[in-house]
């Protein structure tokens, strides 16, 4: 059984896999440790990934992007148009949800996000299954902290039609703290002060701080704090602006009317920016960038950083916010770890150290500490996989209310309850109460839904509560709703029952201590040993349909269909396409062989009628044959196997009469 962990980044996604008793990330196909997360739709199939990234400026409209980002966002919010800047597909309404519009397959076809992660996925868990060599169903993976229930269902939904197994989303930083915990044997008693380690993590497009207290065994997270918009794309972003300026002046040229050479210029851009985290001056050359205009400039750090001095500026927000909200100041942290791409930049770096007045930490890999902790995560929840106990306390983001309808016989009652606070543990269980003759609903929501990332809304769910009917008495039923936010960070209302008050004899326990007994041993001896106590017991279950963000079954079975599909389609593309390279590379390696190692094992016809088979082969593939069908290429193959093979053979039967007289010798 495979355990796996991703970090499933706005820029790049690393996996990393347990084995061996520790954690390894792994490489995609091109041998790379990070893969781009990026999908993109071709005539033919999609190309994902590392494909999609090498496709990119040919295929700008149909490379989807920002995935995470757009994930569970509904048509109409705002935070589309922000990430339009960063993106070049069309997007569209799909059912009311994000979504984009792509040439696929020769036909315009509109995905909703969550089904473009969802092809992601499938890649990903491809990635991890070649590697691992066997079939990868059980992953744990990241999410930003500020996650609402819905985002976080979208993406569950779409692990779900990738065929995963999701164990648990888990935030970023939380994943990265379980990555530094769990690898310390020095951690704090559980008598002794915490060790509080500040967190902090800044990626392309985000930015976060928690603020985590670790003892031995477990890890308590006390807040979490972001920025959504700040990470390297914003200022790569900056750059880039700059540059079209500078640029239309010096070269008549706006790389604005030109969606290839803004993207060029952004691409060079973040290479300038990755060489000015280490050097005074880094250089910018793009050749051809439109209209046939070569650009050629430079950039000093320092005016990088008066450049981007309105978003560095902004940089010690979220740590101040962290410390807020832990009720803490910067005297209680004892260790700063930062992690994250964009943290290479000095100035960050130097802001966020002067603000904890403290050298920073980096002993975790930046790059991979948020797959890591995934993984970890996921080993602690896979029966598959033993590692020591760890327990993460993770915590709510936004306060969640309940709100229900009046019952007509309670007229005092109220109509909501914030049942899980900001800061409520995560994972955490709540019993509500409800006196009802008949069925009733409730709703959960976001109770601020000012505070909530873009125009998410903040309804999370109807539950309604069946089979409710006065007791035999004419009495209201007294009804229990287990309301829980689980592993991913998401309500449920998972079950219902109802009880019974009922007046039972009850054993009285001598809780106090021996000493106790001592000193006042004859009365204790003279108290009765039960008591009558009123005890709910409970009598029945009661069924609960829910409706959540959630898709409902029936797209789901869609979607998942849809995706097996278009992922079967892709593999005979790709198959395809190996059949036929293999047809050539075999072409050419007869060729060799019959003028070369075969030539003394083959009569001149058959040379001959070799060659022009091989001829003939040849024409077909670069006429008729170019594209082909798997089935076409596998027969040309075979057809000159047949007659190529009893060459091959005799060759065969020569070297191992050969090898075998060798021995014979060396025996004697
Ligand atoms: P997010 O966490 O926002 O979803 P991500 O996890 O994909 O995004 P990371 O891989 O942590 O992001 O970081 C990528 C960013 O870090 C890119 O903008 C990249 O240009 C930037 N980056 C990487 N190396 C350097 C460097 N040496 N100097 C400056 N920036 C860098
Ligand atoms: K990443
Ligand atoms: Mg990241």
């Amino acid at each position: 059984m495979s355990v796996v962990g991703i970090d499933f980044g706005n820029l790049n996604t690393v996996i990393a896999v347990a084995r061996n008793r520790g954690v390894d990330v792994i490489t995609n196909e091109v041998s790379n440790r990070a893969t781009p997360s990026l999908v993109g739709f071709g005539p033919k199939s999609r190309y994902i990934g590392e494909a999609a990234k090498t496709q990119e400026i040919s295929n700008l409209k149909n490379t989807v992007g920002s995935l995470k980002r757009l994930a569970g966002r509904q048509y109409g919010d705002p935070e589309l148009e922000i990430e339009k800047q960063f993106i070049a597909c069309e997007l569209t309404d799909v059912q009311s949800q994000a979504g984009v519009r792509v040439s696929y397959l020769g036909h315009k076809e509109d995905f909703a996000f969550t089904q473009i992660i969802a092809m992601y996925l499938t890649k990903i868990k491809q990635i991890a299954s070649a590697e691992l060599k066997i079939p990868v169903s059980d992953v744990v993976i990241s999410v930003p902290a500020w996650f609402t229930d819905p985002q976080r269902r979208a993406l569950m939904d779409a692990a779900e039609f990738a065929g995963l197994k999701l164990l648990r989303l888990m935030n970023d930083t939380t994943a990265t703290a379980l990555g530094y915990g769990i690898t310390k044997t020095d951690l704090p008693l559980a008598e002794e002060k915490p060790r509080r380690v500040a967190f902090v993590d800044i990626g392309h497009s985000n930015y976060t701080c928690s603020i985590v207290a670790f003892k031995k065994g477990e890890l308590q997270v006390l807040s979490t704090a972001y920025d959504r918009h700040f990470g390297g794309r914003n200022f790569d972003k900056i750059l880039v602006d700059h540059f079209a300026t500078e640029f239309k002046e010096r070269y008549k040229i706006d790389i604005h009317s030109n969606p290839k050479a803004y993207l060029r210029v952004a691409t060079g851009v973040e290479k300038m920016k990755k060489v000015l985290s280490a050097n005074a001056m880094a250089p910018l050359n793009i050749e051809s960038v439109m209209n046939d205009v070569d650009v050629q400039t430079m950039l000093k750090r320092e005016d990088f950083e008066e450049l981007c001095k309105p978003l560095l500026d902004r940089a010690t927000v979220p740590l101040e916010q962290a410390l807020a909200d832990a009720k803490l100041s910067i005297e209680d942290i004892d260790i700063v770890e930062v992690v994250g791409g964009c943290s290479r930049i000095p100035a960050l770096k130097e802001k966020i150290s002067t603000f904890f007045n403290k050298l920073l930490s980096f002993t975790l890999n930046q790059d991979e500490a948020v797959a890591r902790g995934c993984t970890w995560a996921c080993a602690i929840l896979s029966p598959a996989f033993r590692v020591k106990d760890f327990s993460v306390h993770d915590i709510v983001p936004y306060p969640i209310e309940f709100t229900w309808e009046k019952s007509q016989e309670i007229p005092d009652e109220d109509t909501n309850l914030t049942v899980f606070p900001k800061g409520n543990a995560v994972p955490s269980t709540k019993i509500l109460t409800f006196y009802r003759k008949e069925n009733f609903d409730l709703e959960a929501r976001y109770a601020e839904p000012e505070s909530l990332p873009g125009k998410i809304s903040p309804w999370i769910g109807k539950f309604s509560i069946k089979n409710v009917h006065p007791d035999p008495k004419d009495d209201f039923m007294i009804c229990k709703l287990k309301a829980r936010v689980n592993l991913h960070g998401v309500l449920n209302v998972e079950s219902g029952y109802y009880v019974e008050e009922i007046e039972v004899e009850e054993e009285i326990k001598d809780e106090e201590n021996n000493d106790a007994m001592d000193v006042d041993q004859q009365a204790a001896e003279a108290r009765p040993r039960t008591r009558k106590v009123r005890k709910q017991v409970k009598k029945g279950d009661l069924p609960v349909v829910a409706v959540t963000s959630s898709l409902d079954q029936v797209t789901k079975d869609i979607y998942t269909e849809k995706e097996n599909q278009m992922a079967m389609e892709d593999k005979l593309v790709a198959d395809t396409e190996d059949r036929k390279n293999a047809l050539e590379e075999y072409i050419y390696d007869l060729r060799n062989k019959t003028d070369d190692i075969w030539a003394p094992f083959a009569t001149e016809p058959e040379k001959q009628r070799i060659k022009e088979m091989c001829d003939a082969a040849e024409e077909w593939l670069y006429g008729d044959g170019e594209d082909s069908t798997k089935a076409a290429y596998i027969q040309k193959y075979e057809e000159l196997r047949s007659v190529a093979g009893i060459i091959a053979q005799r060759y065969f039967d020569h070297e191992e009469e050969k090898r075998q007289k060798n021995r014979a010798n060396e025996e004697a």
